[in-house]
């Protein structure tokens, strides 16, 4: 396909629970996103992403799937979902839903009649072993190997009954599917097929770099300190990933054009990328990659690093060069499992919030690929304060908290204060629509508290002040719908050794933009070789006062275009 659309979309990632409250209950549902789809469509986006919606025990928040073809009561109903699917195609949106199927929940059907015993006609439909050889099932150390499961402890799970063990990579309520059996992968397409049918306009896929997995299950190294082995090596872009992911391709979406799909992958590089997303190939059309917000953190996920943007533009630049000619990049700051971007990169001080939280939409937003914004982003919505590991709700907290504390002998307020910067809760606070004691999100109690600043931070002030952040995302992606240097430029980083400016050029045919946004708090002037030319070009967009001679204010953007 020529051009598709998605390449000049910008897609809202709702997270349902957390984004509007219609019965009370202190939970997001269905009913609170349809009254709030023309702040969405407002903003101009083209697709909405909505987090799981189907039933679910909740142990990750929906993560953990009970049975796809249904919405989980907290959410509403079928008949609620068509409404809500008929509301965004009224609005001219597309719905893109979340596709979870690297696991299920362990109240799965499924995995209840594979735990039903080692004869089970499901058995192998998920990854069951023996304990380790020599060593009696079910005690310290038995386990099948050593890996450690991302939400803290063995990624193994003893079942008495049988003896035997089940992987779980996520938590012990989110069993791996065995994508090497092929009913798997038969049942996973019926159901895609089944949503498709009923409307929706593609898929938001899961770790889908983990459905293929080294069937030797090894034993993964041990990082100093810890009590696991680090498998990822052994389940994240394993030797047949390429493969299920073409067979998708064929089985769903073929004949299916239009459709969107999106694979989230932890582990991709940008050589995978290519290869995932090279559209020849059939696999999916790009893919959501991990290394720019890995930019402040080291092997071990839970030290601290402050920024370097040297690194996030080497990163983002490889990114860029590699998917210039194949491929397609997606392009996030936020998402539910990511601290918010205006407290991590920006700064959320009353002075600079507004003006560095566009700075960061900006600069992302011109960049070659599809961006994505993660709801609340487009309000600047901050980071919570959390005082205590009792505000926390999250599973990945709540297990590293455990784990660390109780098990590593790490403090418990050095691990706190890596939850504030870190924690996936961060992301997930209610939307903040109004200043009204919940911020309009329910009319009960919250199930994660909101964040106090709802009193300044709201979409109902946002949407009356022309200079609110909604606004300057807004006028974001009319430039990327109306001129296609922001779609199809080239990409050329300038000055990659700044650790203070982000400054880059796209061109296309006969026009050039530049932009160059300032991360620091102080001005600093743009040391570029045709800086006076750029000076007198159209200043088409920026969040403060118009520079002279390329001199920014502290997170100052400034997009600048001009034609040959
Ligand atoms: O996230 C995958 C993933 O890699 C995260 O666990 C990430 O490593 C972590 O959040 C960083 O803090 C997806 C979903 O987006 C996440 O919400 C789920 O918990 C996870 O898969 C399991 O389904």
């Amino acid at each position: 396909m020529e051009n598709p659309w998605w390449h000049s979309g910008v897609v809202y990632q709702i997270y349902p629970r957390s984004f509007a409250d219609a019965d009370g209950d202190g939970m997001g549902d269905l009913k609170g996103i349809i009254r709030h789809l023309d702040h969405i469509a407002g903003l101009g986006v083209d697709v909405i992403w909505l987090s799981p919606i189907y039933r679910s025990p909740q142990d990750d928040n929906g993560y953990d799937i009970s049975e796809y073809q249904d919405i989980d009561p907290v959410f509403g109903t079928l008949e609620d979902f068509d409404e809500l699917l008929a509301a965004v195609h009224e609005r001219g949106m597309r719905l893109v839903m979340d596709l979870v199927v690297n696991h299920s929940s362990d109240e799965h059907a499924w995995f209840v009649e594979s735990r039903a015993g080692k004869d089970s006609p499901k058995r192998d439909w998920y990854w069951w072993r023996p304990a380790r050889a020599g060593m009696e099932p079910g005690t310290p150390g038995a386990e099948p190997n050593n890996w450690g499961s991302v939400f803290g402890g063995s990624a193994w799970e003893y079942d008495p009954a049988s003896g035997e063990y089940y992987l779980h990579i996520f938590s012990r309520k989110q069993p791996d599917l065995n994508w090497e059996n092929p009913e798997v992968r038969e049942a996973v397409y019926a159901m895609m097929n089944w949503w498709l049918d009923r409307g929706v306009d593609g898929f938001r896929m899961d770790v889908i770099d983990h459905i293929s997995k080294d069937t030797a299950l090894p034993d993964g190294a041990v990082p100093p300190g810890s009590l696991y082995g680090v498998g990822a090596p052994h389940y994240m872009n394993g030797p047949r990933n390429h493969e299920f992911l073409h067979e998708m391709h064929e089985r769903v979406f073929a004949g299916r054009d239009e459709m969107l799909t999106v694979g989230e992958m932890p582990g991709v590089t940008v050589e995978e990328a290519i290869r995932y997303t090279d559209p020849a190939r059939g696999e999916v059309d790009m893919v959501f990659g991990f290394e720019h917000v890995f930019v402040d953190r080291g092997p071990d996920p839970w030290l601290l690093y402050p920024l370097q943007l040297t690194k996030l533009k080497a990163i983002f630049g490889r990114w860029q060069a590699g998917l210039a000619e194949v491929g397609w990049n997606s392009l996030y700051w936020n998402n539910h499992d990511q601290p918010r971007v205006v407290s991590r990169f920006g700064d959320d001080s009353p002075e600079y919030r507004v003006r560095s939280a566009k700075m960061l939409g900006a600069v992302l937003h011109l960049h070659r690929g599809t961006p994505y914004i993660y709801q609340g982003e487009e309000l600047g919505m901050t980071n919570a304060p959390f005082a205590t590991i009792a505000d926390f709700r999250d599973i990945e907290a709540l297990g590293h908290y455990a784990q660390a504390v109780d098990h590593e002998g790490r403090s418990p307020e050095d691990v706190l204060t890596v939850l504030r910067a870190r924690g996936r809760d961060n992301a997930r606070t209610p939307m903040q629509w109004d200043s009204s004691p919940q911020a309009g999100f329910t009319t009960g109690t919250p199930w994660l508290a909101v964040n106090p600043n709802h009193t300044e931070i709201n979409a109902a002030a946002a949407v009356q002040d022309p200079d609110s952040v909604y606004h300057f995302y807004r006028r974001l992606i009319e430039l990327r719908h109306k001129d296609p240097v922001v779609v199809y430029g080239d990409f050329t980083m300038l000055l990659p050794g700044d650790e203070k400016l982000y400054a880059f050029t796209r061109r296309h045919g006969d026009a050039e933009l530049l932009v160059i946004g300032n991360f620091s708090g102080e001005r600093v002037r743009a040391e570029l070789a045709d800086a006076e030319a750029w000076a007198s070009a159209e200043l088409v967009l920026t969040n403060a006062p118009a520079p002279a001679d390329l001199e920014l204010e502290p997170w100052q953007v400034v997009i600048y275009r001009r034609s040959a």
